[in-house]
C-alpha cells in the first residue's frame, strides 16, 4: 500500500471580535485571534487544526503569531513527506525536534486527527477510543467587569437554557470587592445556577487563605488557580469546604504527575493546547483518574476547531465530574462554520461526522484573515 504523506501545510491568523470585553485578572480581551492550520495529504484528504491563546502573550507562553511562525519555519518543513496516518509517531518525532510549543503541537495534531478521521470515515472521538457521551455540559464565564451587567447576562443565559454554571473572573480588584461581586451574583441566581471563580493566579497565598473561606460562605463551589505557585496551591488544599482547581500550572503529563504526587489540586482544568495536544491531554486525564483528581474540560477561549477537538476528547473520557467550559465560539461575534454548533439545553452536542465533523466557511473567514495564507510545500 502506498503510504499517505503530508504534501502541504497552510497557516493563517484570523482576527475576530468578541461579543463584549472579557476581563481576566491578567488582561482584558476585545477580540480573539485564531491560528488555523490546514494539512493537505497525498490522498486528497485535508484536516484543520487551531491554536488559540488568550490576550496575546498575557496568559500563555505562545502568541498566535509565534505558533504560526513555529509551524511555517520549523514544524511544516519537518512534516512534509511524513506518513500522515501515523499520528502518534509523527508527534513523537516532532517532540524530539522541537521543544515545548504545546499550542502549535495541539493545532497540528488536531489537523492530522481531523484528516485521518475523514479518511477512515469516523469521528475523532473514535480515534481516541470512542465516545462515552454525545453531549457535554457547558459553563459560561461572566467577565464583563461589572456586577449588574454580569447578573443580567446570567439571567439571559438561564432564560435561554444555554448555561447554568457560571465561572466568575476575579483577582483584578481588592479582595473584599471581589467577594462582594461573587456573593451578589450568587444571591440572585440562587439554586438555579452554580457559581465558580477563576483568579488566574492573582493572589498571594495569604490572600487566598483569607478569601477562600469567604467565597465558600458566598456559595462558590470551586476556586480555580488562586495562586501562581504549585507548592502554594498544595498548601491550600484540604483547608476549605470548596474544591481547588489547577489550570495554569498544568502544562502536560509531567506537571500533572508532579501536582498529583504533591496532592496539589482537587480538580484539573484539562486543556488540549496547554497539555500539548489531544493525546497528551488524554495522558493528563489518566494521571488525574489514577490519583483520584477530578476533571473539568477547560478552554483557552478557542474558536470552533479547538473547541470541537476538545469536545471529542472530553466525550471519550471516563470521568468528567465538573463538566466543561467549551463556550469559546459563543464569545466571538462571527460564525466561522458552514453549519453552526448545537448549544442547547445547557449542553453542546459533539458532532458525529467524520474527523472533527465541522466545516470551515472559507468565504467568511477570508474576510477576517490577516495578511493572507502562508503555504509550505516540498
Ligand atoms: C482560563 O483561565 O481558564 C477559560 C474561560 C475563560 O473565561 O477564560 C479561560 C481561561
Ligand atoms: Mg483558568
Amino acid at each position: 500500500m502506498t503510504p499517505v504523506t503530508i504534501e502541504r501545510i497552510e497557516t493563517r491568523l484570523v482576527d475576530l471580535p468578541t461579543i463584549r470585553p472579557h476581563k481576566l485578572s491578567v488582561a482584558t480581551m476585545h477580540g480573539q485571534t485564531l491560528m488555523l492550520v490546514k494539512v493537505y495529504c497525498s490522498d486528497g484528504v485535508s484536516g484543520i487544526g487551531e491554536g488559540t491563546t488568550i490576550a496575546g502573550m498575557a496568559y500563555g507562553p505562545e502568541s498566535p503569531e509565534a505558533m504560526k511562525l513555529a509551524i511555517d519555519a520549523y514544524f511544516a518543513p519537518a512534516m512534509i513527506g511524513a506518513d500522515a496516518t501515523r499520528i502518534q509517531a509523527l508527534m513523537a518525532h516532532l517532540g524530539k525536534l522541537i521543544k515545548v510549543n504545546h499550542f502549535a503541537k495541539s493545532a497540528l495534531e488536531t489537523a492530522l486527527l481531523d484528516a485521518h478521521g475523514k479518511r477512515l470515515g469516523v469521528p475523532v472521538s473514535d480515534l481516541l477510543g470512542g465516545r462515552r457521551r454525545e453531549r457535554l455540559p457547558v459553563a459560561w464565564t461572566l467577565a464583563s467587569g461589572d456586577t449588574a451587567r454580569d447578573i443580567a447576562e446570567a439571567e439571559s443565559m438561564l432564560d435561554a437554557r444555554r448555561h447554568k454554571v457560571f465561572k466568575l473572573k476575579i483577582g483584578a480588584k481588592e479582595l473584599k470587592a471581589d467577594i462582594k461581586h461573587v456573593a451578589d451574583i450568587k444571591k440572585v441566581v440562587g439554586d438555579r445556577a452554580a457559581v465558580r471563580v477563576d483568579v488566574n493566579m492573582a493572589w498571594s497565598e495569604t490572600q487566598a487563605a483569607w478569601a477562600i473561606p469567604a467565597l465558600a460562605d458566598a456559595g462558590c463551589e470551586l476556586v480555580e488557580q488562586p495562586v501562581a505557585s504549585a507548592v502554594a496551591l498544595s498548601r491550600l488544599m484540604r483547608r476549605f469546604p470548596v474544591a481547588l482547581m489547577a489550570d495554569e500550572i498544568l502544562q502536560g503529563p509531567e506537571s500533572a504527575f508532579e501536582i498529583a504526587r504533591n496532592n496539589g489540586a482537587d480538580v484539573f482544568a484539562l486543556k488540549i493546547e496547554q497539555s500539548g495536544g489531544l493525546f497528551a491531554a488524554q495522558r493528563v486525564a489518566a494521571i488525574a483518574d489514577a490519583a483520584g483528581i477530578e476533571l473539568y474540560g477547560g478552554t483557552m477561549l478557542e474558536g470552533a476547531f479547538s473547541t470541537i477537538a476538545s469536545a471529542h476528547l472530553f466525550a471519550s473520557l471516563a470521568s468528567l465530574q465538573w463538566g466543561t467550559e467549551l463556550f469559546g465560539p459563543l464569545l466571538i461575534t462571527e460564525e466561522i462554520l458552514a453549519k453552526p454548533l448545537d448549544y442547547s439545553d445547557f449542553e453542546l452536542t459533539v458532532p458525529d461526522g467524520p474527523g472533527l465533523g465541522i466545516e470551515l466557511d472559507e468565504a467568511r473567514v477570508r474576510r477576517f484573515t490577516r495578511d493572507g495564507l502562508i503555504k509550505v510545500t516540498r
